[in-house]
Parts: structure tokens; C-alpha cells; sequence
């Protein structure tokens, strides 16, 4: 809007000084309580505001903001985020993308946020994420596939996933079978893939992706396990940037999936896997096996040969890296 742009353009022009409310309703013609609340708005957007008693407002300049706008602009992809949905601070983007499926959203919709309140990770666990600093969203896809190859899709989001941060990054990530996106031996990735189907048919799959990018610090319960791109490059990123580099790598991946099948995304998630070829330790409810990870099958089973040669298809565990 004009108000925001005119706000914006205040602030440009004033560097890291405070601006005064009076300074800003004068410039805006309009009273202090709408500036508060214009104000707010921008904070909404991302921008870091940070108001002081007999100061005015400060705008931290080069913020990362993630906007419908900012991600559609020079995208170019055909279906993977042809309709984007943003909202600065949601539960989960998983629920909104359930809801906009039953609107009937069309296939490629992403929902992104700004600041996920309460994420989720694959078996109830919880995904957590910092306000302003990292990418948590949800594609939506429809595609006419068994029930077997649903997994599928996890891995194709995976390789996606680590060819947009050498992209933009310029970094090697590893995958973490079956889910996970490493760097430096932590996690700065986590994808969660969800069916939505009734009895008869599966009717859509939403794939939810949450990336730590500008997080410097953690959590004490995750601190030790996880980094950020920001961590491990020693960047600030755009996170709109490394957004729309995985909805085009990802469109390029599904259509090369959708006419050639799941051999080539396979042999590129095989190639990025962490610890592939090697020995691993594989912890389930049954207990640890151990033996040389030997790749995954097409419905997304990992592959692990023991000591005497013989192959065990592990469904659930976690690996030990
Ligand atoms: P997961 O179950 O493999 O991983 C969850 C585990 O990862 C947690 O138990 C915790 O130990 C650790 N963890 C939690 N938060 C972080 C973090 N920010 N960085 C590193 N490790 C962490 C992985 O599940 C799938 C996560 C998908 C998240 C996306 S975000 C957008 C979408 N919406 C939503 O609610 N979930 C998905």
C-alpha cells in the first residue's frame, strides 16, 4: 500500500536513527494510534520494529521479509507455487494447507509463515522455530499415485531441498534417511509428509518443510543437534530467495518423476545420503541393527546389510550418525 511504502521510504531515508511517532503521523498526515498500528503491520510483515518511550520506532534495516509479493516476483515455475499463501504467524502451515485443500485449492499451493506457533514433526513430535528467522511451509500436491509410492515424494522434496542451499548457499547438505536435511553432522532441515485420503482414495499429499536459515541460536533441548544455514555459512540469507530456488527445483524434480518414475530422484537422494555405503547403527522399538546402509527401495525402505551378508528392510528407526 502507499502508507507502507511512504513509511518505508521514512525510514530508508533516516538509516539506524529513531523516528519519532509526531515525526511519523506528521509525514503520514494521519494520527499516532494509526501510526501504532501501521507500525504493527510492518511488524506483521517481518520487519523488526523496535519501539522506545520518547524515542519513536526504529526499523531494523535489511531484514529478511517474506511477502506473497516478494515470492512471486521472478518466480518461475508453471504449478509448484502458482498460488502462495502467507500468513505472518500461524499454528501450523500444515493446518492451513488442509483447510485450503478442502476449499478445494488447486495442486502446487504453498502456505509459508512467517513465524510458526506450533510446528509439528513426523510421530507427534514438535518441530520448533524462532519468529522472523527460518522457512516453514507447505506444498500442496495431487497426484495420481498408489498408496506405495507416496514415501516417494518425502525424498523428492529432500533432493530438492539440498540442490536449492548448494544453489543459493553454495553448501553440500547430506540427508538423513528418512527425513532430515544435515549440515555439519546437525539438522537444519526437517520434511513432513502427509496424506490426505478417505477410504477409497488418496486425494492429495501436503508436504511440509521446515528449514532453520537465520536462526542463530536454539532452543537447550535441540542446541546441541541443530544449525542454521545462517550457522553454517556465516550469511545472512533472503529467505524468499532459497524458497523460490526449492519451488523451482521442485517442479523440476516432479516432472522428471512424474514421466521417468522414481529411478533418477533415487539416485540423487543416494548420492546426498549421509552415510551411504557405510555403517550404520539403526535404533527402532525392536531394537539396533547394525550393519552397511545400503541405499533405500522404491517405496522408500532403507536397506541395510549385516555382517553375514543378508539384507534387513527397515521400515521406522531412527540412525545414528
Ligand atoms: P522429525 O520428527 O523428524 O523431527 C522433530 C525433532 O527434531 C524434534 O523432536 C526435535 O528433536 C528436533 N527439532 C525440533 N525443531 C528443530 C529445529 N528447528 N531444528 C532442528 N531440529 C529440530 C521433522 O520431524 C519434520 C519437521 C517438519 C516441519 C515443517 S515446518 C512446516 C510444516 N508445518 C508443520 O507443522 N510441520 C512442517
Amino acid at each position: 500500500t502507499d502508507i507502507r511504502k511512504a513509511l518505508l521510504e521514512l525510514f530508508s531515508a533516516t538509516e539506524t536513527a529513531f523516528v519519532s511517532g509526531q515525526t511519523i503521523a506528521d509525514h503520514l498526515n494521519c494520527s499516532r494510534t494509526a501510526v501504532w498500528k501501521h507500525m504493527n503491520a510492518l511488524k506483521e510483515e517481518g520487519f523488526l520494529v523496535e519501539a522506545v518511550r520518547n524515542k519513536g520506532y526504529r526499523l531494523e534495516q535489511n531484514t529478511d521479509q517474506i511477502s506473497e509479493n516478494e515470492l512471486y516476483l521472478g518466480l518461475k515455475t508453471t504449478v509448484i507455487g502458482q498460488k502462495i499463501v502467507y500468513h505472518p504467524e500461524t499454528s501450523s502451515t500444515q493446518l492451513i494447507a488442509q483447510q485450503l485443500l478442502h476449499q478445494g485449492t488447486p495442486e502446487g499451493t504453498l502456505v509459508v509463515t512467517n513465524f510458526q506457533t506450533a510446528g509439528r514433526g513426523r510421530l507427534s513430535r514438535v518441530w520448533l522455530s524462532q519468529p522472523g528467522d527460518n522457512i516453514a511451509m507447505s506444498l500442496i500436491l495431487k497426484p495420481q499415485l498408489s498408496m506405495q509410492q507416496f514415501p516417494q515424494l518425502t525424498f523428492l522434496a529432500s533432493v530438492s531441498i539440498v540442490a536449492a542451499i548448494k544453489e543459493v548457499v553454495g553448501i553440500d547438505a547430506q540427508i538423513k534417511w528418512p527425513n532430515d536435511i544435515f549440515i555439519d553432522g546437525k539438522k537444519v532441515c526437517g520434511v513432513l509428509t502427509e496424506l490426505v485420503s478417505d477410504p477409497e482414495e488418496v486425494k492429495a499429499v501436503i508436504i511440509g518443510m521446515g528449514i532453520n536459515v537465520n536462526q542463530a541460536d536454539f532452543a537447550p533441548e535441540i542446541k546441541t543437534i541443530a544449525t542454521s544455514l545462517r550457522l553454517a555459512s556465516g550469511e545472512t540469507l533472503q529467505r524468499s530467495a532459497l524458497i523460490q530456488a526449492i519451488l523451482t527445483k521442485f517442479e523440476a524434480f516432479y516432472q522428471q518423476y512424474l514421466t521417468e518414475g522414481f529411478a533418477p530422484i533415487k539416485r540423487n537422494w543416494e548420492e546426498h545420503a549421509l552415510q551411504f555405503n557405510k555403517h550404520i547403527k539403526a535404533r527402532s522399538l525392536k531394537g539396533v541393527l547394525e550393519g552397511e546402509f545400503k541405499g533405500i527401495t522404491d517405496d522408500g525402505v532403507l536397506v541395510l546389510q549385516d555382517a553375514n551378508d543378508e539384507l534387513h528392510y527397515v521400515y521406522s528407526a531412527d540412525i545414528e550418525v
